[in-house]
Protein backbone atom coordinates (compact mmCIF):
# COMPACT_ATOMS: atom_id res chain seq x y z
CA UNK A 1 0.00 0.00 0.00
CA UNK A 2 1.57 3.49 -1.20
CA UNK A 3 0.87 7.05 0.73
CA UNK A 4 -1.60 9.20 -1.03
CA UNK A 5 0.72 11.92 -0.91
CA UNK A 6 3.73 10.61 -2.32
CA UNK A 7 3.35 6.71 -2.46
CA UNK A 8 6.62 5.93 -0.43
CA UNK A 9 5.44 2.53 2.01
CA UNK A 10 2.39 3.61 4.10
CA UNK A 11 2.97 2.99 7.84
CA UNK A 12 -0.35 4.77 8.91
CA UNK A 13 -4.65 4.87 7.54
CA UNK A 14 -6.80 7.20 9.05
CA UNK A 15 -10.33 5.49 8.93
CA UNK A 16 -12.14 8.99 9.40
CA UNK A 17 -10.42 10.89 6.64
CA UNK A 18 -10.00 7.94 4.86
CA UNK A 19 -6.43 8.88 4.06
CA UNK A 20 -2.97 6.74 4.48
CA UNK A 21 0.21 8.26 4.52
CA UNK A 22 3.88 7.31 4.95
CA UNK A 23 6.21 8.69 7.91
CA UNK A 24 6.78 11.70 6.65
CA UNK A 25 3.83 12.32 5.38
CA UNK A 26 1.95 11.23 8.16
CA UNK A 27 3.98 13.86 10.43
CA UNK A 28 3.65 16.52 7.84
CA UNK A 29 -0.13 15.99 7.93
CA UNK A 30 0.03 15.66 12.24
CA UNK A 31 1.57 19.08 12.47
CA UNK A 32 -0.39 20.95 9.66
CA UNK A 33 -3.45 20.26 11.98
CA UNK A 34 -2.04 21.39 14.77
CA UNK A 35 -0.86 24.56 12.92
CA UNK A 36 -4.52 25.03 11.58
CA UNK A 37 -6.07 24.93 15.02
CA UNK A 38 -3.29 27.54 16.16
CA UNK A 39 -4.08 30.13 13.51
CA UNK A 40 -7.91 29.26 12.57
CA UNK A 41 -8.84 29.94 16.38
CA UNK A 42 -6.03 32.33 17.03
CA UNK A 43 -5.39 30.52 19.77
CA UNK A 44 -1.62 32.20 20.28
CA UNK A 45 1.02 33.84 18.39
CA UNK A 46 5.09 34.09 18.73
CA UNK A 47 5.04 36.48 20.95
CA UNK A 48 2.83 34.51 23.87
CA UNK A 49 4.64 33.00 26.29
CA UNK A 50 3.36 29.24 26.47
CA UNK A 51 2.64 27.34 29.67
CA UNK A 52 2.24 23.54 28.70
CA UNK A 53 -0.08 21.38 30.74
CA UNK A 54 2.02 18.34 31.06
CA UNK A 55 1.21 14.95 32.52
CA UNK A 56 4.68 13.04 30.84
CA UNK A 57 1.70 10.87 28.67
CA UNK A 58 1.54 10.82 24.57
CA UNK A 59 -0.94 13.79 24.12
CA UNK A 60 0.92 16.72 26.16
CA UNK A 61 4.39 16.10 25.18
CA UNK A 62 3.77 15.71 21.60
CA UNK A 63 2.00 19.03 22.08
CA UNK A 64 4.99 20.22 23.54
CA UNK A 65 7.48 18.86 21.35
CA UNK A 66 5.28 20.53 17.96
CA UNK A 67 4.87 23.60 19.75
CA UNK A 68 9.22 23.59 20.72
CA UNK A 69 9.74 22.84 16.95
CA UNK A 70 7.49 25.44 15.89
CA UNK A 71 9.69 28.17 18.16
CA UNK A 72 6.88 28.72 20.43
CA UNK A 73 7.95 30.36 24.08
CA UNK A 74 6.90 27.84 26.08
CA UNK A 75 7.42 26.30 29.56
CA UNK A 76 5.83 23.39 31.48
CA UNK A 77 4.39 22.29 34.50
CA UNK A 78 3.49 19.22 35.71
CA UNK A 79 1.11 17.88 38.49
CA UNK A 80 3.14 15.20 40.81
CA UNK A 81 -0.21 13.38 41.94
CA UNK A 82 1.52 11.09 44.23
CA UNK A 83 0.29 7.99 43.09
CA UNK A 84 3.07 5.65 43.90
CA UNK A 85 4.40 3.86 40.83
CA UNK A 86 2.12 5.84 38.13
CA UNK A 87 3.44 9.24 39.12
CA UNK A 88 7.08 8.60 40.02
CA UNK A 89 7.40 7.64 36.19
CA UNK A 90 5.20 10.39 34.93
CA UNK A 91 7.53 12.94 36.42
CA UNK A 92 10.69 10.76 35.38
CA UNK A 93 9.30 11.12 31.81
CA UNK A 94 8.33 14.98 31.94
CA UNK A 95 11.98 15.49 33.41
CA UNK A 96 14.02 13.72 31.09
CA UNK A 97 12.02 15.62 27.90
CA UNK A 98 12.65 19.03 29.13
CA UNK A 99 15.93 17.99 29.48
CA UNK A 100 16.58 16.51 25.68
CA UNK A 101 14.64 19.49 24.40
CA UNK A 102 16.47 22.20 26.93
CA UNK A 103 13.48 23.39 28.52
CA UNK A 104 11.92 24.45 31.91
CA UNK A 105 9.31 22.27 33.70
CA UNK A 106 7.97 22.99 36.68
CA UNK A 107 6.96 20.78 39.38
CA UNK A 108 3.59 20.69 42.23
CA UNK A 109 4.14 17.73 44.14
CA UNK A 110 0.64 16.96 46.09
CA UNK A 111 2.30 14.99 48.92
CA UNK A 112 5.10 17.79 49.41
CA UNK A 113 2.56 20.27 49.80
CA UNK A 114 -0.59 18.63 51.12
CA UNK A 115 0.73 15.44 52.99
CA UNK A 116 -1.32 13.70 50.59
CA UNK A 117 -1.03 12.06 47.52
CA UNK A 118 -4.83 12.35 44.96
CA UNK A 119 -5.97 8.88 46.23
CA UNK A 120 -5.93 9.86 50.09
CA UNK A 121 -7.50 13.01 49.69
CA UNK A 122 -10.15 11.95 47.69
CA UNK A 123 -10.62 9.43 50.45
CA UNK A 124 -10.52 12.43 52.90
CA UNK A 125 -13.22 14.13 50.82
CA UNK A 126 -15.28 11.77 50.17
CA UNK A 127 -15.13 12.66 46.30
CA UNK A 128 -13.79 10.63 42.94
CA UNK A 129 -9.99 11.19 42.40
CA UNK A 130 -10.63 12.78 39.36
CA UNK A 131 -13.23 15.31 40.38
CA UNK A 132 -10.72 16.65 43.06
CA UNK A 133 -7.99 16.29 40.70
CA UNK A 134 -9.87 18.15 37.93
CA UNK A 135 -10.11 20.96 40.38
CA UNK A 136 -6.64 21.16 41.74
CA UNK A 137 -4.97 20.96 37.93
CA UNK A 138 -7.54 23.87 36.88
CA UNK A 139 -5.94 25.77 39.96
CA UNK A 140 -2.60 25.73 39.87
CA UNK A 141 -2.10 25.38 35.86
CA UNK A 142 -4.42 29.23 36.24
CA UNK A 143 -2.87 30.62 39.45
CA UNK A 144 0.91 29.86 38.07
CA UNK A 145 0.22 31.29 34.42
CA UNK A 146 -1.40 34.47 36.12
CA UNK A 147 1.74 34.91 38.59
CA UNK A 148 4.26 33.96 36.12
CA UNK A 149 3.20 35.92 33.71
CA UNK A 150 2.47 33.05 30.98
CA UNK A 151 -0.06 34.91 29.21
CA UNK A 152 -1.59 31.21 27.67
CA UNK A 153 -1.72 27.69 29.06
CA UNK A 154 -1.95 24.87 26.46
CA UNK A 155 -3.12 21.02 27.22
CA UNK A 156 -2.92 17.80 24.93
CA UNK A 157 -6.95 17.35 24.69
CA UNK A 158 -7.48 15.64 21.79
CA UNK A 159 -10.81 14.81 19.86
CA UNK A 160 -11.38 11.65 21.61
CA UNK A 161 -11.08 13.60 24.71
CA UNK A 162 -13.26 16.55 23.85
CA UNK A 163 -15.86 14.28 21.72
CA UNK A 164 -16.45 11.89 25.04
CA UNK A 165 -16.74 15.49 27.30
CA UNK A 166 -19.19 16.63 24.67
CA UNK A 167 -21.41 13.36 24.97
CA UNK A 168 -21.11 13.42 28.78
CA UNK A 169 -22.55 17.29 29.16
CA UNK A 170 -25.17 16.10 26.49
CA UNK A 171 -26.31 13.20 28.08
CA UNK A 172 -26.98 15.40 31.44
CA UNK A 173 -27.90 18.81 29.54
CA UNK A 174 -25.03 20.74 31.03
CA UNK A 175 -25.54 23.81 29.58
CA UNK A 176 -22.68 25.61 31.71
CA UNK A 177 -20.19 23.13 31.15
CA UNK A 178 -21.05 22.97 27.66
CA UNK A 179 -20.78 26.70 27.26
CA UNK A 180 -17.08 26.09 28.24
CA UNK A 181 -16.37 23.57 25.23
CA UNK A 182 -14.31 25.27 23.05
CA UNK A 183 -10.60 24.64 21.84
CA UNK A 184 -9.99 28.45 23.30
CA UNK A 185 -11.19 29.88 26.22
CA UNK A 186 -10.24 33.40 26.66
CA UNK A 187 -8.69 35.17 29.31
CA UNK A 188 -11.26 37.11 31.48
CA UNK A 189 -10.93 40.47 33.41
CA UNK A 190 -11.80 38.19 36.78
CA UNK A 191 -8.42 36.20 36.78
CA UNK A 192 -8.42 33.52 34.18
CA UNK A 193 -5.68 32.96 31.39
CA UNK A 194 -6.51 32.25 28.49
CA UNK A 195 -6.76 28.41 27.90
CA UNK A 196 -6.18 26.58 24.36
CA UNK A 197 -5.97 22.93 23.23
CA UNK A 198 -4.24 22.95 19.90
CA UNK A 199 -4.81 18.75 19.69
CA UNK A 200 -8.16 19.25 19.08
CA UNK A 201 -8.54 18.35 15.92
CA UNK A 202 -6.09 15.02 15.75
CA UNK A 203 -7.57 11.66 17.55
CA UNK A 204 -5.99 9.52 20.17
CA UNK A 205 -4.82 7.00 18.05
CA UNK A 206 -2.69 9.88 15.69
CA UNK A 207 -1.59 11.41 18.59
CA UNK A 208 0.10 7.91 19.60
CA UNK A 209 1.30 7.41 16.13
CA UNK A 210 2.86 10.84 16.09
CA UNK A 211 4.93 10.21 19.68
CA UNK A 212 6.19 6.65 18.49
CA UNK A 213 7.36 7.74 15.11
CA UNK A 214 8.87 10.53 16.68
CA UNK A 215 10.50 8.72 19.28
CA UNK A 216 9.07 10.63 22.31
CA UNK A 217 9.44 8.66 25.54
CA UNK A 218 6.15 8.95 27.53
CA UNK A 219 4.73 7.04 30.24
CA UNK A 220 2.11 4.07 28.46
CA UNK A 221 0.78 3.29 31.43
CA UNK A 222 -2.87 5.19 31.95
CA UNK A 223 -3.55 6.87 35.16
CA UNK A 224 -4.97 3.96 37.46
CA UNK A 225 -8.01 6.28 38.59
CA UNK A 226 -8.66 6.33 35.16
CA UNK A 227 -10.40 3.24 35.38
CA UNK A 228 -13.14 4.77 37.52
CA UNK A 229 -13.50 8.25 35.41
CA UNK A 230 -17.20 8.38 33.51
CA UNK A 231 -14.93 9.50 30.44
CA UNK A 232 -13.62 5.81 29.99
CA UNK A 233 -16.99 4.76 29.23
CA UNK A 234 -18.08 7.79 27.17
CA UNK A 235 -14.90 6.86 25.14
CA UNK A 236 -15.54 3.09 25.00
CA UNK A 237 -19.46 3.88 23.49
CA UNK A 238 -17.66 6.50 20.90
CA UNK A 239 -15.52 4.14 19.68
CA UNK A 240 -18.09 1.70 19.45
CA UNK A 241 -19.97 4.09 17.15
CA UNK A 242 -16.81 4.80 15.34
CA UNK A 243 -15.77 1.74 14.30
CA UNK A 244 -18.94 1.33 12.81
CA UNK A 245 -19.26 4.50 11.21
CA UNK A 246 -15.39 6.32 10.88
CA UNK A 247 -15.98 10.07 11.02
CA UNK A 248 -18.93 9.95 13.23
CA UNK A 249 -16.44 11.18 16.42
CA UNK A 250 -14.90 14.03 14.58
CA UNK A 251 -18.17 15.02 13.17
CA UNK A 252 -20.03 14.89 16.56
CA UNK A 253 -17.18 17.37 18.04
CA UNK A 254 -16.48 19.78 15.81
CA UNK A 255 -20.00 19.95 13.98
CA UNK A 256 -20.54 21.22 17.44
CA UNK A 257 -17.98 23.63 17.74
CA UNK A 258 -19.51 25.10 13.70
CA UNK A 259 -23.04 25.26 15.74
CA UNK A 260 -21.76 27.25 18.67
CA UNK A 261 -19.99 29.97 16.23
CA UNK A 262 -23.51 30.01 13.95
CA UNK A 263 -25.75 30.27 16.52
CA UNK A 264 -24.39 30.21 20.00
CA UNK A 265 -26.02 28.60 23.35
CA UNK A 266 -27.04 31.67 25.33
CA UNK A 267 -23.96 33.40 27.31
CA UNK A 268 -23.24 31.89 31.12
CA UNK A 269 -25.03 33.88 33.21
CA UNK A 270 -22.70 33.15 36.06
CA UNK A 271 -21.01 36.04 37.67
CA UNK A 272 -17.28 35.83 38.96
CA UNK A 273 -15.75 37.60 41.53
CA UNK A 274 -12.51 36.78 43.84
CA UNK A 275 -11.77 34.25 45.99
CA UNK A 276 -11.93 35.59 49.53
CA UNK A 277 -9.58 33.14 50.41
CA UNK A 278 -6.78 33.06 47.74
CA UNK A 279 -8.05 35.48 44.81
CA UNK A 280 -8.73 33.21 42.07
CA UNK A 281 -11.37 33.82 40.16
CA UNK A 282 -14.53 31.68 41.13
CA UNK A 283 -18.37 31.90 40.96
CA UNK A 284 -19.14 29.94 44.70
CA UNK A 285 -18.94 31.76 47.44
CA UNK A 286 -15.13 30.62 48.12
CA UNK A 287 -13.70 28.49 45.01
CA UNK A 288 -13.54 25.23 44.04
CA UNK A 289 -9.80 24.46 45.33
CA UNK A 290 -9.94 26.49 48.90
CA UNK A 291 -13.32 24.59 49.50
CA UNK A 292 -11.38 21.37 49.46
CA UNK A 293 -8.19 22.33 51.05
CA UNK A 294 -10.62 23.49 54.07
CA UNK A 295 -12.04 20.11 53.98
CA UNK A 296 -9.00 18.23 54.97
CA UNK A 297 -7.32 17.30 58.04
CA UNK A 298 -4.62 18.52 60.32
CA UNK A 299 -3.32 22.23 60.53
CA UNK A 300 -4.93 25.10 58.02
CA UNK A 301 -3.32 23.74 54.61
CA UNK A 302 -1.81 26.41 52.63
CA UNK A 303 -3.80 27.68 49.50
CA UNK A 304 -0.61 29.60 48.03
CA UNK A 305 1.24 29.31 44.74
CA UNK A 306 2.28 25.67 44.35
CA UNK A 307 5.69 24.22 45.89
CA UNK A 308 8.03 24.26 42.37
CA UNK A 309 10.63 22.49 41.83
S1 LIG B 1 -4.96 12.23 36.12
FE1 LIG B 1 -6.47 13.00 37.54
FE2 LIG B 1 -6.93 11.99 35.09
FE3 LIG B 1 -5.86 10.43 37.03
S2 LIG B 1 -6.90 11.23 38.80
FE4 LIG B 1 -8.44 11.17 37.17
S3 LIG B 1 -8.30 13.20 36.35
S4 LIG B 1 -7.51 9.87 35.64
S5 LIG B 1 -6.79 13.22 33.27
ZN1 LIG C 1 -9.63 30.17 46.61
Amino acid sequence: MRCQKCHQKVVIKISRANAKYCKACFIGYFEHQVRRAITKERMFSPEDRILVAVSGGKDSLALWQVLIQAGYQTAALHIDLGIERYSESSSEKVVQFAARHGQKVYTHRLKEAHQLGIVELSGELDRPPCSACGVIKRYQFNRFAMENGYTVVATGHNLDDEAARLLGNVLRWQNEYLLKQSPVLEKNEEGFVKKVKPLYRLSEYEVAAYSFLNGIDYVVEECPMSESSPMLVYKKALNLIEHQSPGTKQQFYLSFLDNQKKSPLPPSTMALHSCPACGQPTSSEVCGYCKIMSRLPGPAQKVGGPSLT
